[in-house]
């Protein structure tokens, strides 16, 4: 490991993120016009295919192909962990062509006693390896149902994956460095390209508050599922931080900042990752300086099984997964008759802390016919998922009750 003499913000190399990027891209904005119920995966998916764009991947719905944004239908994250294959992707630019852990290295710099450049050997041998499987979420998850829509990348239900990580804390590599008195956020930035192909332009450079960067299951991982990271998913290296928006983690990581204020990087500024501060009606036009970034997830759960629009017999499997942020889930409930009466599922602890929860169920019907399941989780603060969608411009945080139709038959 390499330690080099101090160097001060000023010193560090120009970032984009610092001139305030604020841009929507065109398809994404193309997408929210269309809104929800208007199949928007086009001809990406085919593009995406002809130039080997997800290999590695299966079953997931192309939203984008520039950048890469694919989400998971909701029965095929059934599993308690997740498969590489079927973890979302997120890019909100160009992923970088060579992610080989060769030569790869990862400088903490900033207000620290001892900045750092180590390669991934050098983390493996200097800190301890763990495995937590960890939730990620994107902020965006569910943006496809909001009215008047947000625009951005369409996602219904599937941005969501707990896949088992590998890596060192982030807050023992920070131990290390040494931080200073007045350090409050991390800096994140990572290797992929903006869009435009501006080198000076990153497509995204976030950061969290040190308390949370501080957390033990905050995670710099080289693996997921005992495996080298997907490169879609940030290989060789990447930042998992749990229960917050998944731009918190950055992929293709190289180099975390120590900052004695809040971050400027790409993507950190209103309304980007921000709701505004008191509620507001669908539709209105929120002032900048009316915005807060967004911290933990709400409470918020899937229906894995049965498959939406399956056909079953008059008694259901039903199970699922919930996650809540930095809390824990404590009660999950599942309806089949439009939320006139609720049973209690059986729900596990998580594996760990980060982990989101699996819980299931078996659901009777009275007859033969159609119903719909919904499925509602509850958090150790008493906080439930709400019925319907609290609307904010960007479409963040859509955590109202997922349902599932199911045509039930005599069997
Ligand atoms: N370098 C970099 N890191 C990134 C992103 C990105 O575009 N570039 N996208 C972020 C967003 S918005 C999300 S939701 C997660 C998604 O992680 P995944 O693609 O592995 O599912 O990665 C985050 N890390
Ligand atoms: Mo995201």
């Amino acid at each position: 490991m390499k330690h080099f003499p101090k160097m001060s913000i000023e010193d560090a190399p120009e970032d984009s993120g610092r001139r305030g990027f604020l841009g929507v891209s065109g398809l994404g904005l193309a997408a929210g016009i269309l809104g929800v119920g208007v199949p928007i995966q086009m001809t990406s998916t085919r593009a995406l295919a002809q130039n080997g764009g997800l290999d590695g991947k299966d079953g997931l719905d192309v939203l984008n192909d520039r950048p890469i944004n694919a989400e998971t239908p909701a029965h095929l994250l059934d599993d308690d962990i997740t498969p590489i294959d079927r973890h979302f992707v997120r890019n909100n630019g160009i992923a970088p062509a060579e992610t080989s852990a060769e030569g790869w290295t990862l400088t903490v710099d900033g207000l620290v006693n001892e900045p750092m450049e180590m390669s991934i050997d050098e983390l493996r041998e200097n800190f301890e390896v763990v495995t937590m499987a960890l939730t990620l979420e994107c902020g965006g998850n569910g943006r496809a149902f909001f009215n008047p829509p947000a625009s951005g990348n369409q996602w219904t239900y599937g941005a969501v994956a707990c896949s088992e990580w590998t890596g060192v804390r982030l807050r023992d590599v920070l131990d290390a460095a040494g931080l200073q008195d007045n350090v409050v956020y991390t800096g994140h930035y990572g290797a992929d390209a903006h869009l435009s192909g501006d080198p000076d332009r990153s497509p995204l450079s976030r950061g969290v508050p040190i308390e949370k960067a501080m957390t033990d299951n905050v995670l710099i991982a080289f693996e997921m599922n005992g495996e080298p990271l997907h490169p879609l998913n940030g290989a060789p290296l990447r930042l998992v931080v749990p229960g917050w928006p998944g731009s918190c983690s950055q992929k293709w990581l190289t180099r975390i900042e120590l900052l004695d204020e809040k971050h400027d990087g790409t993507k950190m500024a209103a309304p980007s990752y921000s709701v505004p501060t008191y509620p507001v009606a669908p539709g209105t036009d929120v002032p900048l300086e009316d915005f807060e970034t967004i911290h933990a997830m709400p409470v918020k759960s899937l229906i894995t099984h049965p498959q939406d629009g399956a056909e079953v017999g008059t008694e259901i499997d039903v199970r699922g997964h919930a996650w809540a942020g930095d809390r824990e889930v404590r009660r999950m409930e599942v309806s089949s008759d439009y939320g006139e009466s609720w049973q209690e599922a059986e729900l596990d602890d998580p594996v760990n802390n980060g982990a989101w929860q699996n819980w299931r169920t078996n659901v009777t019907v009275p007859q033969a016919g159609y119903y719909e399941i919904w499925a509602r989780a509850t958090d150790s603060e008493g906080v439930m998922q709400p019925h319907a969608i609290r609307w904010n411009p960007k479409g963040y945080l859509n955590n109202s009750f997922h349902k599932v139709s199911v045509q039930a038959g005599d069997a």
